[in-house]
């Protein structure tokens, strides 16, 4: 991984890679917003932002008052920025209008993994941007396009230090919070995560749900230096997508969050258009691999903005072995 040379932030880089000063402001837009949850969720005993609200939010979820908070602070931000027609969020049951006749549509996970938020684990801020005609008319399928629309994605990550890493479709870069002059400064331009690894983040009680494909993957990994991939495993899982896919961007290593049988059938956890296609826009920038197992994650078009789907992302000899897996191949 390259390391900088000296501080360049975040506006710099952007310029230096020839963004249109739109993209630039919106992105810029963001992750000041992304820098005042870094604050809240900083001081983590503070009463009003630890907790339930006691609300469920429309994907059945019980919200946190952080997560209010940031979807929040997020919404301002954004709608504020005057470049965004309409915006999507994990925490919204419908599309927000912004401005009229604007370029941008934003669709974002405020933040991910809430589940960390009473127990001072990693959490983190998911978002994508795509282009959209001025003159088309708005409504929910405008967001309904394939993640090779994005323009631009970018995740933050609120762990010891807040780091994000932001792509505009040349390369992915990360960034840190310079906490003194509250900016975000190029760490490592343009990563390439490693083509192989043998670290795996999965949840495995769900091992029982899995289908048969995956469950021989898992079990060719447990076997380690003395099975058929005759190396041993490490598995990671830190229950934050933000978190796995960080340390993935810094080292390598495999995400697999596979679909899982249910009384109606099987379902996903992870959404696509707030998870899954903008970790797989940094993730394929970076020179990984993306896939739900049978095709890549930017190729899937979404049916609504909260459908969900399986999700196998990271260094990409992985990916490719855990996909012919699940496809019957191996
Ligand atoms: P959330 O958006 O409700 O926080 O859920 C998404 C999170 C991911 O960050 C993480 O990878 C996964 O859910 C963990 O799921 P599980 O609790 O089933 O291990
Ligand atoms: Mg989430």
């Amino acid at each position: 991984m390259k390391e900088k040379k000296e501080n360049v932030g975040l506006v710099e880089r952007l310029e230096q890679l020839e963004t249109c000063p739109e993209l630039t402001l919106l992105v810029y837009s963001i992750m000041k917003g992304c820098q005042r949850i870094a604050g809240l969720a900083s001081c983590p005993h503070a009463e009003d932002i630890i907790g339930d609200v006691g609300e469920v939010n429309i994907q059945g979820e019980a919200q946190k008052k952080l997560d209010v908070l940031s979807n929040q602070i997020l919404k301002d931000a954004i709608s504020k920025s005057g470049v965004v027609r309409a915006l999507a969020s994990e925490e919204e049951e419908s599309v927000v209008e912004c401005t009229d006749g604007a370029a941008y549509l934003v669709s974002f996970d405020p933040l991910d993994g809430s589940s960390n938020i009473d127990v001072n684990g990693s959490i983190g801020t998911i978002f994508s941007i795509t282009s959209v005609e001025k003159s088309s008319v708005l409504n929910e399928s405008s967001f309904l396009r394939s993640g090779r629309a994005i323009v631009s994605a970018g995740y933050v990550l609120y762990g010891a230090s807040a780091v994000a890493a932001i792509s505009v479709g040349k390369g992915t870069d990360l960034y840190s919070l310079n906490k003194q002059e509250n900016t975000f400064v190029l760490s490592h331009p343009c990563i390439q995560i490693p083509p192989c690894s043998n670290e795996v983040a999965l949840n495995m009680m769900n091992q029982r749900l899995w289908d048969d494909g995956f469950k021989a993957y898992v079990s060719d990994l447990l076997q380690g230096a003395d099975g058929p991939r005759q190396v041993d495993f490490k598995m990671r899982w830190f229950a934050s997508m933000v978190g796995d896919l960080h340390r993935i961007s810094v080292r390598g290593g495999c995400f697999a969050y596979p679909r899982l049988k249910s009384s109606h059938g099987w379902k996903s956890k992870l959404r696509i258009l707030y998870e899954a296609a903008p970790m797989a826009f940094l993730i394929e920038q970076a020179g990984g691999e993306a896939t739900n197992g049978f095709e890549s994650i930017l190729d899937i078009v979404p049916g609504n903005i909260h459908q969900r789907d399986a999700v196998i992302v990271g260094s990409s000899e992985e990916v490719k072995i855990c996909s012919s897996y699940i496809q019957g191949l191996c």
